[in-house]
């Protein structure tokens, strides 16, 4: 059958209408390598439906890259089987994507490792076969860990994620919480604390690379002091130097479970890696199927973090995790600011993954602002996998139309995510500029 007769054979699976919706997210201040969140943080919300009237949702990266990819992607889909799923990256081949908008540099903003006409182009499909999944579970009556081959496990771990951060933003702007500044070891404690009694969660990752490394490792004591035998995470974004990151892996061998893209590049991890008995995770170095090769023949890297965004949807993770699984390397999941169907579509995922051996990373607790009706809920650090058909989540409209006006409203000032700008709003960060990595 070719896929014209089969279209037409499951016509009322067909895509009848594709709607995107870029919204601005209300973000807290939260440092890393390259600056501080901004205020607001931009999403791209992807619903399509079916001639029946089903719909699916799906969620990425909300920059203008994402933006004007996602427009003429979707004027193909119109008419396209929502079960056609390998089809989908076939269709999104033929749509042109500008060269300005890519290069092999890391992305400045997102830290999301190399920016590739690829990872762009996979990233927006991800959000329509997400969405694509979710119709096609409600259209069957069955959940997407179905459609994935079968959850292994009813719930997913997840991660504490421990920032440094301000009290507030620059000039006050953005939505206020009561979270306070956390820059020094007694503030991460405090902070890890509060997440372990809200959330439950029983581990602990410390975004790094703020900081001088020696206050960094005095903060990661303190958590191993306030939390004996927990597993705990490091990870600088690359902002080390491979003697740096040997230094750090060597001081906190004993209480690290794993160190995170301590140094910039393949080739700086597989330098630290041979090094120390520390295993060091990814998610900048192998972020796309080609970097996969060197990474693991190197012995570079121990456990990738999947972000489903990048590497083209749950399926493609899946295929990672078999990669990996073949290679003797871990799987676990990465994380940016994200809202709820994300996280619902990486709960499904997860699920059906036999050797998730680690818990995933999330930014929720951090967002305070959804899309979605019920706002997903940890209990002892962990989300339930939801057997209602689809991704058993549901849109609130009004609630997406609110974050939509806000992107409207926007000038253009943060309609690209742009930590080091948002630093440069701070007093006496006026010269700020991303700093060149290593930078210790
Ligand atoms: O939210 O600042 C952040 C993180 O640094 C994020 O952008 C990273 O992509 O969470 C990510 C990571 O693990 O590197
Ligand atoms: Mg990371």
């Amino acid at each position: 059958m070719d896929a014209h007769t089969r279209k037409r054979a499951t016509g009322r699976r067909a895509i009848a209408e594709v709607r995107f919706t870029p919204v601005l997210v209300a973000d807290p201040p939260l440092l890393n390598v390259q600056g501080v969140h901004q205020p607001y943080t931009p999403r791209l919300i992807v619903e399509v439906v079916t001639e029946d009237g089903v719909s699916g949702l799906g969620e990425t990266y909300g920059d203008s890259a994402y933006r004007e990819l996602a427009g003429p992607y979707a004027a193909l889909l119109t008419g396209h089987d929502i079960a056609d799923l390998n089809g989908l990256f076939t269709l999104m081949n033929t749509v042109e994507v500008d060269g300005s908008r890519v290069d092999d540099s890391v992305d400045v903003g997102g830290l999301r490792g190399a920016r590739t006409a690829d990872k762009l182009r996979l990233s927006v499909v991800s959000a329509f076969e997400v969405a694509c999944l979710d119709a096609l579970g409600k259209t069957l009556g069955v959940p997407v860990h179905t459609l994935l081959g079968g959850k292994v496990r009813d719930s997913v771990e997840y991660s504490a994620y421990l920032f440094y951060r301000w009290a507030e933003h620059p000039g006050g702007a953005g939505e206020k919480d009561d979270w306070g500044a956390a820059l020094d070891p007694a503030g991460i404690v405090a902070q890890a604390r509060r997440f372990a009694r809200e959330h439950g969660f029983a581990s602990f990752k410390l975004k790094g690379g703020v900081l001088p490394p020696e206050q960094e490792v005095a903060a990661v004591r303190a958590l191993a002091a306030a939390f004996p035998g927990r597993p705990l995470r490091l990870d600088p974004n690359g902002a080390w130097s491979t003697a740096t990151s040997l230094r750090v892996a060597a001081s906190l061998a004993d209480v690290l479970e794993y160190l995170e893209d301590p140094a910039s590049g393949t080739r700086a991890m597989a330098e630290v890696a041979a090094g120390t008995s520390v295993p060091l995770a990814t998610n900048m170095c192998v972020t796309t199927f080609g970097e996969i090769r060197e990474a693991f023949l190197t012995g570079a890297v121990q456990v990738v973090l999947s972000d489903h965004h990048y590497w083209g949807g749950l399926r493609n993770t899946r295929e990672l995790a078999a990669v990996c699984r073949a290679f003797g390397v871990g799987l676990s999941m990465h994380s940016n600011t994200h809202l709820g169907i994300s996280l619902a579509a990486m709960t499904h995922v997860a699920a059906t993954v036999p050797d998730l051996r680690h818990s995933c990373d999330s930014h929720y607790p951090w967002q305070s602002e959804d899309v979605i009706t019920a706002r997903h809920v940890f209990r002892d650090g962990r989300l339930p996998v939801s057997d209602a058909p689809g991704l058993g989540v549901e849109l609130d409209r009004a609630a997406l139309e609110r974050l939509h006006r806000r992107w409207l409203a926007d000038d253009g000032t943060l309609r690209e995510r742009d930590d080091a700008a948002a630093m440069r709003r701070a007093p006496g960060h006026a010269r700020w500029r991303t700093p060149a990595l290593p930078r210790w």
